[in-house]
């Protein structure tokens, strides 16, 4: 069983969302508001601890229910059940996707080369939680004889944005342990946190799926020459541990077997903070919190898998998208969490939604004739206030919006929090409803200034509003929302794959670009620079002078 391959712009439901776009263009999401008293009830879904406001958006129930029948037309139900039924969805790299299967939240089989990896997981969990329960209780002894105090998560793309996002997330839940991230080739990068580590009690934890990656081995060879300037050669047992699906290159690299964590090539690296990958994440806040973020995400995976498509988050909010992206001709998606604590997940997702669905060529191999991943972006509310939001309200481009907050603080006994709160509802409602010239009128004779003033001023100070946006508003920031959160997001990718008859789980893009790199920099000392095109010579022979 395999993903089935279609044209979207030939499936029925496509063709008569383009009518239903030319008939609703000029309408205002203010319009549906009045046409509609229950119109909020009507677009919004209560989900476990998620209140789901999709309301402030520029389509009408009709086009809900086109959106619908467009994802099953797509085959998006068949392709739920290959897909999380382990079917090698991947099929350019011919590899299962099975990031679901980590935290599934019942016991029946699922087969990978008719293997059951149910058992295997299990196992490599356990061999995980054991271990950080010894790190963190101080029983995993340094060579010196001292417990651990700091861990060095050394990863970059899949096996770093994850657990670093979730590490901060959960910051309010972690333990003793200092967490530190270095993923950028960048000798820069690995020289100060070289100057922030003790060689008694530091623990460096090597995440590479493959054990190949340029920037993760540099820094890993980096940290061991410099930890063994400073400890025995036995200490690296005590120092190092590997999480990677390439046992032989860990070996080789030193690592002793018993340090060495596995995972398997069915979990693709942007979305692998849920197996051994999550290591950092498990020794920052623990097993149990681990396992609530899996229960959270596994709760997510049910819902995703068996709720109807009119009433499933990840299904709507991915159609929402998919209907701005493909009809309303919109490039861009922000994506604005009102806590601080989330403050690189738009930078998670952006790799997570952007290398995924960011394809041009789709799944019968042809060049596509429509949009596919959009761009996202985005920062914390309220600082993205202060910064780009200025053009979110102004500017001439519509930018759909993700608004993220949570009901009740993690830290009570301050006002802060309802300040928070009115500033993530009035900017939904800012972009939604704008300000008309009327208004600015009254506001700037309220002030006192002159008709003349207020002519020159007005057209500056009006909003034209009708910004779309949905909110995600979660009871509180725990480890098990985040895991339901994440989830959310994932599933979104997938039904736009579906729908865009793209394979979102392989990434030959980045490939080119690392094979360019090798290349020059056998270059900078072959000195054989002529093949390259004028623009780049120019620069390695600026570079040189530098060297
Ligand atoms: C993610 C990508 C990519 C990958 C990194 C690191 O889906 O595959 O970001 O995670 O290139 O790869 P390694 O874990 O193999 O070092």
């Amino acid at each position: 069983m395999t993903l089935n391959k279609h044209n979207p712009l030939s499936l029925k439901s496509w063709t008569l969302l383009e009518k239903k776009f030319e008939a609703l263009a000029k309408k205002k999401i203010v319009d549906y508001f009045s046409e509609d008293a229950n119109r909020t009830e009507k677009f919004s879904k209560q989900w476990e601890s998620f209140y789901v406001d999709y309301s402030k958006n520029l389509l009408d129930e009709e086009t809900l229910d086109l959106l619908v029948s467009m994802a099953e037309e797509a085959g998006l139900k068949q392709a739920i059940t290959v897909y999380f039924g382990g079917a090698k969805i991947n099929e350019t790299e011919n590899r299962a996707v099975l990031h679901t299967a980590l935290r599934k939240l019942n016991n029946q089989p699922i087969l990978v080369d008719e293997e059951d990896i149910g058992p295997k997981i299990e196992k490599l969990k356990n061999q995980m939680y054991d271990f950080a329960d010894r790190v963190i209780s101080g029983s995993w002894k340094g060579h010196s004889g001292k417990s651990i105090r700091h861990i060095v998560n050394i990863g970059i793309g899949g096996s770093d944005l994850g657990p670093v996002m979730v590490t901060e997330a959960l910051e309010y839940y972690k333990n003793h342990l200092q967490i530190t991230f270095v993923s950028n080739v960048e000798g820069d990068h690995v020289e100060e946190v070289i100057k922030t580590v003790d060689p008694e009690t530091t623990l460096f934890v090597i995440v590479s799926k493959s054990f190949t990656t340029q920037e993760t081995l540099s820094n890993a060879n980096t940290l061991r020459k410099w930890f063994l300037k400073n400890a025995p050669e036995s200490g690296i047992a005590n120092h190092f541990v590997a999480v990677s699906t390439n046992q032989k290159k860990v070996t080789e690299f030193g690592i002793p077997e018993d340090n060495i964590f596995p995972m398997y090539d069915w979990v693709g690296g942007r979305f692998s903070l849920w197996s051994t990958v999550g290591i950092s994440i498990c020794l920052a806040v623990g097993p149990k919190h681990f396992d609530d973020l899996l229960l959270g995400a596994g709760k997510m995976d049910d819902h995703f898998q068996h709720t109807d498509f009119k009433d499933n988050i990840p299904v709507l909010l991915s159609l929402i998208t998919v209907w701005y992206n493909n009809f309303w001709g919109v490039e861009t998606e922000a994506i604005i969490p009102y806590s601080q604590y989330l403050k690189s997940l738009p930078a998670y997702l952006q790799q997570a939604i952007m290398e995924s669905n960011g394809k041009g060529t789709d799944r019968n191999g042809d060049t596509i004739g429509y949009q596919t991943g959009n761009i996202i972006w985005g920062a914390s509310g309220t600082n993205a206030q202060h910064a780009f939001f200025q053009l979110m309200h102004q500017g001439t481009k519509m930018i759909p919006a993700d608004f993220i907050g949570f009901a009740k603080p993690l830290h009570s006994g301050n006002d802060h929090h309802d300040k928070l709160m009115s500033n993530f509802f009035a900017q939904t409602q800012a972009l939604m409803q704008g300000k008309n010239a009327e208004t600015v009128r009254g506001e700037l004779k309220a002030e006192g200034k002159s008709e003349a003033q207020i002519e020159r001023l007005l057209p500056f100070k009006v909003f034209e509003g009708n910004r779309p946006s949905n909110t995600l508003f979660i009871d509180q920031l725990s480890p098990r929302n985040l895991g339901s959160l994440i989830a959310l997001y994932e599933h979104r990718i997938f039904v736009q794959g579906i729908v865009w008859n793209i394979f979102s789980y392989d990434q030959w893009g980045v490939e080119l670009g690392k094979q360019l790199a090798n290349n020059i920099y056998k270059d900078f000392d072959s000195g054989n620079i002529e093949h390259h095109d004028p623009s780049t010579q120019g620069l390695i022979n600026h570079y040189k002078k530098f060297r």
